[in-house]
């Protein structure tokens, strides 16, 4: 137990340390904040604010107490740079899971009303009508019903969309159809107009989107990847786009991100590609649970949103 300031480090090339500095001076009453450059005592750093962790950068902070990761994913941190007693907690952020729900909506609405097809037609100057359908028409597969998938479906069910989702531990939500496991995976897909994955990328979920499940979607059907680039086998996309399996995509995230100008995504008529900006979190709303796992490290308690290192999410 101790009474002393946190002393933070931070560290992240996506997000801005001042920023974070100002959100949290509005929930915690004093600590300090060091980065990259600073002139600070390694041996006095008790939380680790990071994106990714610079090789040797926590083997130098003798009493460091929690890893905060400033994502909501953890997969872009390497776990074996985490000392064994120290644990990590991922971001969870209100704010992020309100972009991530507009976004899905954006893209199932443009796709439920055909706006993907009327832009073909209307970059050829043709005028082709396509009846909208009710929202009851079209069933939406979410991939993974953690904080942020749960949030997308029953925003879609409260639009009248029918939805399914698949996880882990298949619980019961109301209105939402859920599944577990791989029969279930593919049951689900099976039924979709459009599949949104929103998984934690772990070992088993690494490469899930390919070609051996893309045989089980619904013929013309769309998938949404608003998860990691490394769910995706990219050339089996092409492939069953091509094959007429799926009708198109639309993909936040990709295996390289910023994806190379040379991509066949890019010119690919049927592909949308969007640069990493499904969902954005914000210092200021993030701050209280950031404030608050701070508090509890520093006074040893387990943490909120802790991650299960074993099970990668
Ligand atoms: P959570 O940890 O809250 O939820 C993860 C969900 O995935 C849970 O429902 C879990 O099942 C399920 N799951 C995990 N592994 C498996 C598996 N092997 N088989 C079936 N289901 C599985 O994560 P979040 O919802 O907060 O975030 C999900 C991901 O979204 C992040 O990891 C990140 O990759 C991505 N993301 C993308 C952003 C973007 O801008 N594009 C922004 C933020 C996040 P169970 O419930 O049974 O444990
Ligand atoms: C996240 C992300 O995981 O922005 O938070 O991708």
């Amino acid at each position: 137990m101790t009474n002393a300031a946190p002393h933070l480090y931070f560290c992240s090339a996506l997000d801005k340390a001042e920023d974070w500095r100002s959100a949290l001076a509005a929930h915690l009453p004093a600590f300090k904040m060091s980065v990259e450059g600073d002139d600070y005592d390694p041996a006095t750093v008790d939380v680790a604010l990071v994106w990714t962790i610079p090789d040797g950068l926590l083997a130098r902070f003798s009493d460091l107490k929690a890893v905060l990761s400033l994502g909501a994913g953890v997969n872009q941190i390497d776990p074996s740079q985490i000392p064994a007693h120290v644990p990590l907690a991922r971001l969870v952020d209100e704010t992020l899971t309100r972009t991530m729900v507009d976004y899905a909506k954006a893209v199932v609405y443009r796709y439920h009303r055909c706006l993907d097809q009327f832009e073909k037609a209307s970059n050829d100057a043709r005028w082709m009508f396509i009846a909208p359908k009710a929202t009851s028409e079209t069933f939406v597969a979410i991939l993974g019903l953690g904080q942020l998938g749960r949030a997308i479906a029953f925003a879609l069910r409260d639009e009248g969309f029918r939805v399914g989702g698949w996880s882990r531990s298949a619980q019961p939500l109301a209105g939402i159809e859920t599944f577990a496991e791989r029969h279930g995976l593919t049951t689900l897909v099976s039924r979709a107009d459009i599949v949104i994955n929103v998984l934690p990328l772990t070992r088993h979920t690494t490469h899930i989107l390919c070609g051996e499940l893309f045989q089980y979607f619904r013929r013309g059907s769309r998938l949404v990847n608003i998860g990691r680039g490394q769910h995706l086998v990219e050339d089996d996309l092409l492939q069953a786009i091509s094959a007429g399996i799926l009708s198109g995509a639309t993909l936040d995230v990709t295996a390289v991100e910023p994806l190379p100008p040379s991509h066949p995504f890019w010119h690919h008529p049927d592909i949308l590609v969007t640069p990493h900006v499904a969902g954005l979190s914000s210092p200021t709303s993030a701050a209280p649970m950031v404030a608050h796992n701070i508090r509890r490290a520093m006074t040893g308690q387990v943490l909120l949103n802790q991650v299960d290192l074993a099970r990668g999410y």
